[in-house]
């Protein structure tokens, strides 16, 4: 926590994982400071000492909060949502919970890991964007044939939940590796995005300008 008080946020504005903190954080309307740190910057910012000791995967995001450092962003939004239960961020039905979390896991343990800085290191340059497409698109398609029998509104249902903070960063995420073929991508984009769901930036206006998709996504989402 700062002196004020707030939590704070260590974060990098590209990160996927970061971003879907960066949505909790604002659905729940708690005001935070963020640290940056940059993933390429200086060699990676992630492998110096002092964020080492913070956190010691060497990865975004990390949230002081409490007294308490917590990463790993699903730990750190169920952290969230048990500190400070409104609004809600998780459904009440046990089988709406369970379909939440089977999404959030998908993303953040299907998708995102295998197309993460450190992985496409490991992978000679010239697979490497093969190497995240395929990750990207048979994560995606699973993920659609989920949706189409837990959507409503949103990812689960009519309420927003925590997969809304996945699908979104994931997209965009998705998208830069696609590009300019974002719109391949069998999604749903009326449950990926909620106009609180923010946190997105001009970075992704940037990037993902002109891109069928991706526009879509943006122009539901309010830029900061
Ligand atoms: N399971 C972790 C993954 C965190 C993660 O992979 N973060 C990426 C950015 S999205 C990172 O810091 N990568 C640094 C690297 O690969 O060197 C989470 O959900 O927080």
């Amino acid at each position: 926590m700062t002196e004020s008080g707030k939590p704070i946020l260590y974060s990098y504005f590209r990160s996927s994982c970061s971003w879907r903190v960066r949505i909790a954080l604002a659905l729940k309307g708690i005001d935070y400071e963020t640290v940056p740190i940059n993933l390429i910057k200086d060699g990676g910012q992630q492998f110096s000492k002092d964020f080492q000791a913070l956190n010691p995967m060497k990865q975004v995001p990390a949230l002081k909060i409490d007294g308490i450092t917590i990463h790993q962003s699903l730990a750190i939004i169920e952290y969230l949502e048990e500190t400070r239960p409104t609004p809600r961020l998780l459904p009440q039905d046990p089988k709406k919970r369970a379909s939440v979390r089977m999404i959030s896991d998908l993303i953040a343990g299907g998708i995102q890991p295998l197309q993460n800085l450190s992985v496409l290191k490991q992978v000679e340059e010239k697979f490497q964007l093969t190497w995240a497409q395929n990750a990207i698109i048979s994560g995606f398609n699973a993920l659609e044939q989920i949706l189409q029998s837990t959507a409503g509104t949103y990812c689960v249902g009519d309420e927003v939940s925590c997969p809304q903070a996945s699908p979104g960063p994931a997209t965009a995420a998705a998208s830069l590796m696609l590009t300019p073929g974002c719109h391949s991508l069998p999604l749903r984009l009326s449950h990926l995005s909620h106009p609180e769901a923010g946190g997105a930036h001009s970075f992704l206006r940037r990037h993902l300008q002109g891109d069928l998709c991706c526009g879509a996504l943006l122009s539901s989402l309010p830029l900061h």
